[in-house]
């Protein structure tokens, strides 16, 4: 432990609310926290910055946050030091700090893997101080193990990104050779999901608005974009993009904007998957009942991944499947980030450094 400081860098938030002018968000030294005995601590490196994170500063969930918090849940670093409980992970080993913190393990939902459903789930960045520090404490158990070969700044926003979209993926349940609607594919997580998608013998329809997202989209294999500020008619362009005009067999919702939760069961195919991710503040899901009993339409939520998703999505960034497109800066920097993000012109995700 003689070489970790007693002392970091870290932006908190210090009271809820967001204004670029007075930033919610401070950046300063704080203490560095002690490992409890299940817990490890780990030297920050990189954290990608998720839209959860624009959430918890505004506070515009129904769901109860700490204050003052240290943000952040995409962080990949070094454990440096580990309680006396820990056995399965080393010091020098390569981690991620999840959005899933820790879970109780031996609730209903734990036992079978529904992890992000236990009900005293610690919430990082979130009901616990989170990666938008240089060392941030986590539950050993939970922890993404990153093989070393792995470049950590690349990496960093799948440990929220990756493996919401991987698991929303395999909760749609399609198949090779279908197609999915990708609605918000040129964000954080809409940019990955393109990349699972297609590494799954998909034909993604990317739904985004604006020139460069659609650069973005193209270049990560995107079959078809359809910008949503442009459509006249966004039901009619989506399904004209399906080969049989059908529509597609599923739809992954990462916008957040209400709307496409509206729009989504219309052009969805018959017996279909909508699957919803995005969490904007205040939204209600909507559907007309008809179509959807007599076109047998599912719509369904997904939250996040387990254990082994995690490792599952990891395995996909190894093999050289997927990228990040990104932009890199320092820790210090962090409020630019989200008035990009307010503003929606943020094409892939930010990723910040903590040295500086
Ligand atoms: O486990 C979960 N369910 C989970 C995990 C991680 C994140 C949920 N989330 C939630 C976040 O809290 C946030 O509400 O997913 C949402 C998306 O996160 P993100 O990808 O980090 O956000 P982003 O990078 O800002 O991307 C959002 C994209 O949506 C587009 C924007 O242009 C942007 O590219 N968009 C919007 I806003 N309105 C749109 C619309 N009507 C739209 N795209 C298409 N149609
Ligand atoms: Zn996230």
């Amino acid at each position: 432990m003689s070489n970790i400081p007693t002392e970091q860098w870290a932006q908190v938030i210090e009271k809820s609310g967001y204004s670029p002018v007075i930033p919610a968000t401070v950046y300063k030294k704080i203490p560095v926290a002690k490992p409890g005995p299940d817990e490890v601590l780990v030297n920050i490196k990189f954290s990608g910055v998720c839209h959860t994170d624009l959430h918890a500063m505004k506070g515009d969930w129904p769901l109860d946050r700490k204050l003052p918090l240290v943000g952040g849940h995409e962080g990949v670093g070094v454990v440096v030091a580990r309680g006396d409980l820990v056995k399965e992970v080393e010091i020098g080993d390569h981690a991620g700090v999840k959005w899933l913190n820790g879970s109780c393990l031996s609730c209903p939902y734990c036992r079978q893997a529904d992890e992000p459903l236990c009900p005293d789930a610690l919430l990082s960045g979130y009901t616990v101080d989170g990666t938008f520090q240089q060392y941030c404490v986590a539950k050993a158990a939970h922890i993404a193990r990153i093989p070393k070969e792995c470049d950590m700044e690349a990496i960093s926003p799948i440990m929220c990104a990756g493996i919401t979209v991987y698991k929303g993926l395999k909760e749609s349940g399609v198949r090779p050779g279908q197609s999915i609607a990708i609605v918000g594919a040129g964000g954080g997580l809409g940019s990955y999901a393109l990349q699972y998608a297609k590494a799954m013998g998909l034909n993604t329809i990317a739904v985004d608005g604006g020139d460069e997202k659609a650069k973005v989209c193209k270049e990560l294999g995107a079959s078809s974009y359809i910008d949503f500020t442009k459509t006249k008619d966004i039901v009619k362009d989506v399904q004209a993009a399906t080969d049989d005009g059908l529509g597609p067999h599923a739809v992954l919702l990462l916008a957040v904007s209400e709307k496409p939760f509206q729009q989504a069961s219309e052009y969805v195919r018959s017996k279909g998957v909508v699957v919803c991710i995005a969490l904007p503040a205040e939204a209600y899901l909507k559907a007309p009942v008809f179509p959807t009993v007599v076109r047998m339409i599912t719509i369904k939520g997904s939250y996040v991944g387990n254990r082994q998703d995690t490792a599952e999505a990891i395995e996909f960034y190894r093999r050289g499947l997927i990228q990040t497109p990104r932009k890199t800066v320092g820790l210090s920097e962090l409020s630019k980030i989200y008035e990009l993000m307010e503003a929606g012109k943020i094409a892939g995700r930010y990723v910040v450094d903590t040295s500086r």
